[in-house]
């Protein structure tokens, strides 16, 4: 195996025996195996000429299977073993629904006699022109393990070439994470789905430059910014605009069930299932932001947030004592056979020995099997008391405009840094913590994702009654960040996005933050600050290109960061 995807990468450099995240070589292998298959669909679309908006089932197969290979969501070798399966079936039905179409659309006498091409006449791909990926078979696991070995990340040679390559694959996972938020919410975008095609085909020609490559880097930052506008859209649209919101940290006596992960929709029926149960849900870690939305409001067994980022699951898990619902990433391979039997899946998310939940063809899930366990075992045991303060989407933020422009204008507010992302276990961490107790106290930090819990539970206090750290929501919600940037510059009759007095100092993990980061260079954010480490996956090539074209960095110490963040515009 070799996986350099997220930023535990071993040695800073890739997992190769087994994944820092826990992650096996055979599963390693099937999501090799599954993102070639990808490529391949995406070849028979772009090469026969399909039109995505046309292609129903098959988009949406391949927003999950990108999303089940994102970092710490399905360790599970059984459910990619049948993904892969059921997405070879899917290409070769769409390779012979293109073959069909050839036949038809061959030139018929009349073309012939005036000179005319296939291409001119219809859809035009003969089998044995087509990449590997789009015709390779396999019927057993031995078999797809095999050829895995042969098609993963280090198949491709050229270490810029491959950095680019993994780099457009990567922030396309994040975004088909987010697009499948969405669609479980009934919006998508037909748009979306062509560019995941065109950009995965890419990834198979060898005749693209770095150039090529680097400009559809770009154009995945471009495809990021409409997942997230989606997102956002399918969000609020359905559970209204996140408001300030005191969030209980603290636990209740009854019996409970935690709910991880990012999916509104799973949390949306388990609430509706368990109302009335005597049995309470808790948010953990990246389902904290649920809580802002007035559409969970009236719940009155939704009861508070549950523990912290992901990676500290292993000992929270135990003390929760109740089931725990994972509906995407972060899953920690639990390490006793108690807590396994308390954890179940749904979705892109999987873990052997845990029990998944599959949606109905209404895209309906019977949570009977948690709430019935939840009954008989323990309420929470405490582990913190008190609140933590969020909500601070776009527009909540626009409804204090007036006080933020003018804390600004009266010099009330120095600076903000963007301090969205993720969270690791990784020591080194601990920078995020200590960067948020240093900033000067005329600062605010603006976050989105699980990065929040290095510092959301400080008490930083507030500017003029403006909280010092204003929480967007989850890791998609960096694109509230984004709108509140792009609003500032309007009031402030700026040209440029960079002129503001905003900092960005990011955290990154995992995939979904490789499409923030890229959609916010789409938006033409520089400068930004990404760490605790950069990604193994960026060559010094490629790591020169962004670093040269829009200033990206890495961390320093926290005081000369700081320094010179503030000497910054
Ligand atoms: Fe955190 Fe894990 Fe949000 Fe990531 S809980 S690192 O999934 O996407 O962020
Ligand atoms: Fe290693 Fe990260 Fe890949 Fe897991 S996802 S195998 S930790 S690089």
């Amino acid at each position: 195996m070799f996986c350099y995807q997220c930023q535990e990468a071993a040695k800073g450099k890739g997992c190769s025996v087994k994944g820092v995240c826990g992650k096996n070589e055979e599963v390693a292998k099937l999501q090799d195996l599954l993102i070639y298959t990808l490529k391949g669909v995406s070849e028979i679309v772009i090469k026969g000429k399909l039109n995505p908006a046309e292609l129903g089932d098959v988009n949406h197969e391949v927003l999950k299977s990108m999303f089940m290979t994102i970092t710490n969501a399905n360790f599970d070798a059984v459910a990619f073993e049948k993904e892969i399966k059921k997405m070879l079936t899917l290409r070769n039905n769409l390779r012979d629904m293109v073959d069909a179409a050839n036949k038809k659309g061959s030139p018929n006498f009349f073309q012939k006699l005036l000179g005319l091409k296939k291409e001119q006449s219809g859809k035009t791909i003969a089998v044995a022109d087509l990449h590997n990926a789009a015709k390779f078979e396999v019927s057993s696991k031995a078999e797809m393990l095999k050829k895995a070995a042969t098609v993963g990340v280090l198949a491709t040679e050229n270490e810029d070439v491959r950095s680019l390559r993994e780099l457009i694959i990567y922030g396309l996972k994040g975004l088909a994470a987010y697009a499948e938020h969405a669609l479980n919410l009934g919006k998508e975008d037909d748009t979306v789905y062509a560019f995941i095609y065109e950009a995965l085909a890419a990834t198979l020609n060898d005749t693209l430059s770095a150039d090529d490559l680097v400009a559809l880097t770009l154009k995945t930052g471009q495809f990021g910014v409409t997942a997230m506008a989606l997102l956002d859209e399918a969000n609020t649209s359905k559970y209204g605009h996140p408001e300030i919101t005191e969030v209980n940290i603290g636990v209740k006596k009854n019996p409970a069930i935690l709910i991880s992960g990012h999916d509104l929709t799973d949390l949306e029926q388990l609430l509706e299932q368990t109302k009335g149960t005597g049995i309470d849900v808790y948010t953990h870690s990246e389902m904290l932001p649920a809580h802002y939305y007035p559409g969970f409001k009236k719940y009155d067994n939704f009861v508070g947030n549950y523990g912290n980022a992901w990676w500290k699951q292993i000992e929270e898990f135990e003390s929760f004592n109740g089931p725990i619902l994972f509906t995407t990433n972060c899953i920690v391979p639990p390490k006793s056979d108690e807590v396994r039997s308390r954890i179940f899946t749904t979705g892109a998310s999987g873990h052997p020995g845990c029990v998944h939940i599959e949606a109905d063809a209404n895209g309906k899930k019977d949570f009977s099997k948690i709430i019935e366990l939840a009954k008989r075992l323990k309420a929470p045991t405490e582990i913190e008391t008190g609140k933590i303060v969020g909500g601070f989407a776009h527009e909540q933020v626009f409804a204090l405009a007036d006080k933020v422009v003018d804390a600004v204008k009266s010099g009330a507010i120095k600076k903000f840094f963007v301090m969205a992302g993720c969270d690791g276990r990784m020591k080194s961490r601990d920078y995020y913590t200590e960067f948020a107790q240093n900033i000067p106290a005329d600062t605010v930090i603006l976050t989105a994702g699980c990065a929040k819990y290095r510092y959301n539970k400080l008490q930083l206090g507030d500017i003029g009654g403006i909280p010092r750290v204003l929480d967007a929501g989850q890791c998609n919600d960096s694109y509230s960040l984004a709108l509140i940037a792009l609003k500032l510059k309007e009031v402030f009759e700026l040209n440029d996005i960079n002129d503001l007095p905003i900092a960005y100092n990011i955290a990154w993990y995992e995939q979904k933050a490789v499409i923030v980061l890229l959609a916010l260079l789409h938006l033409g954010v520089k400068n930004i600050h990404l760490g605790p480490t950069l990604p193994a996956f960026l060559s010094p090539n490629v790591a020169n290109v962004l670093i040269e074209t829009f200033g990206i960095a890495g961390i320093g110490t926290v005081d000369n960061d700081i320094a010179a963040f503030m000497d910054a515009v």
